[in-house]
């Protein structure tokens, strides 16, 4: 499971990983935070509780995935470390300890908010967009993140190479 705040750079790894999983053999479903939102979340909010149901479903399908053999890459925000932690242990009592991992793309906020490629930074700073990550809602940084990467000293391919790397066992 990916985490990190909005703008990051989560997808784009995700998407790429994704690639990257797929030329090695291995089959995939890629659990991305806009289409979770739209397919299965569709009516959860951005509260608090609207939060941690999307990211426990998500833990939920990842870990019936992972109990079948597959591999779910899933990349929410997931701003709260102890929902996170119960997707983790979602997944580990369904597949086995090691089976989740965790990667932080830890793009800080003042990056995240400058590049603003959607302008959702901007419409939050004005108030439009309510309890937004980063801007007027939490974020809590992982202290149990298998991998941490920046992305100011980390391109995506190089990320999702990295990501690849622990995954498949090259640690
Ligand atoms: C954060 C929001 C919000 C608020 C809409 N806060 O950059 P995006 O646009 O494409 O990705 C963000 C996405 C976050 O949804 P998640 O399901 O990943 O969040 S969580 O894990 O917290 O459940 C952003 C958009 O939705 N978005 N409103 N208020 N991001």
């Amino acid at each position: 499971m990916f985490t990190g705040l909005s703008g990051a750079g989560k997808s784009t790894i995700a998407g790429r990983l994704v690639e990257l999983l797929q030329e090695a053999g291995r089959t995939v479903t890629l659990l991305d935070g806009d289409e979770v939102r739209t397919h299965l979340s569709a009516e959860l909010g951005f509260s608090k509780a609207g939060r941690d149901a999307n990211v426990r479903r998500i833990g939920w399908v990842a870990a019936q995935i992972a109990k079948h053999g597959g591999l779910a890459v899933c990349a929410p925000i997931a701003p709260y470390a102890a929902t996170r932690a119960d997707a983790r242990r979602l997944v580990e009592e369904q597949a086995g300890p090691g089976s989740f991992v965790l990667v932080h793309v830890a793009t800080s906020l003042a990056d995240c908010e400058a590049r603003d490629r959607k302008g959702l930074y901007a419409r939050a700073r004005r108030g439009e967009i309510a309890e937004f990550t980063g801007i007027s809602d939490p974020y809590e940084e992982p202290t149990d993140a298998e991998l941490t990467i920046d992305t100011r000293s980390t391109s995506a391919e190089e990320s999702a190479r990295r990501v690849l790397a622990h995954l498949l066992g090259d640690r």
